[in-house]
């Protein structure tokens, strides 16, 4: 999965890709470098970003799912906003990736089950301005499946299909650096949910805190490739990164070694052998 941010103000490529035209433009290069799906967000989940107007994420949002759509690789929508998602449903995505799993809006999931459309429900704490205010938990894993597992069984109950539903423990979200690695060394525990996992630790600043110098999000390739070959190792089906290429050569040679192959397409987000 690759990620188009069409923002003024993301953690990495904040004003990159604001406007629709060089959105659309990285999204192709991102497909050619093999992305399978595309997620185009238009409001920054950095910690301490200011939450986006609905008019200005529409507007930001809709022409480049617009101009993305049919292009080859599926259309992920990454928005907590329900107008938002069902515009870009409309212009042909067909996942929505949804940070706050639904509680943001509880109608949409409504809105997923009706479209027939797949979902990423995403655990969190809190909100951008304060989830990393002295994040706590009893057991980081424990307490990230409990959530997963009661937002699963409320899309269910509220139409979604479940083969159409990937969990996602949210590195960075309302953690600290030793809450996002130990769910990495323990996804298997979240494996055992059922449902294919989505990962996101690409360029997040504990891999900078972890290394000599603590680079900033420029410096943070090698850890965000050691920690998605990982995840594929524990059990992780997509990759959310800004880096297709090199992700993906990693991960097909990790695959190799592992003696199967990975895939991404909705058919195939099981582990192959
Ligand atoms: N991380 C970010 C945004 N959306 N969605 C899912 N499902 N999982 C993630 O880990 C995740 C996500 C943050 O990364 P990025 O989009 O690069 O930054 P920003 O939120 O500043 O735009």
């Amino acid at each position: 999965m690759g990620v188009v941010n069409v923002t003024p103000d993301s953690f990495y490529d904040g004003g990159r890709f604001f406007d629709p035209g060089s959105a659309i433009d990285h999204g192709r290069a991102l497909m050619a470098e093999g992305a399978e799906i595309l997620d185009v967000g238009g409001e920054s989940t950095r910690p301490g970003a200011e939450v986006v107007p609905l008019e200005e994420e529409l507007a930001r949002t809709e022409p480049v799912v617009a101009g993305l759509a049919g292009a080859g690789a599926q259309i992920s929508i990454d928005t907590s906003k329900r107008a938002v998602a069902e515009v870009a449903l409309r212009e042909g995505a067909t996942l929505v990736n949804d940070v706050t799993a639904f509680r943001a809006d509880p109608a949409m999931a409504g809105l997923v089950a009706a479209s027939g459309a797949e979902c990423c429900l995403m655990h969190a704490v809190g909100n951008p301005r304060t989830m990393q205010d002295e994040p706590r938990y009893a057991d980081v894993v424990a307490d990230v499946k409990a959530f997963l597992e009661e937002r699963l069984a409320f899309a269910v109950r509220e139409g979604v299909a479940e083969q159409r539903i990937m969990l996602d423990p949210g590195i960075g979200f309302g953690k600290s650096a030793a809450h996002n690695l130990e769910l990495l060394r323990r996804l298997p525990e979240l494996v055992e949910l059922g449902r294919p996992l989505l990962v996101g630790t690409s360029r997040k600043g504990f891999l900078g805190r972890l290394v000599p110098g603590a680079p900033g999000p420029e410096g943070r390739l090698a850890g965000t490739i050691a920690t998605n070959v990982m995840a594929l190792e524990r059990g992780a089906r997509v990759f959310r990164v800004h880096d297709v290429a090199p992700v993906r050569d990693a991960l097909t040679v990790a695959a190799a070694t592992l003696g199967g192959r990975w895939s991404q397409s909705p058919e195939t987000r099981t582990p192959t052998s």
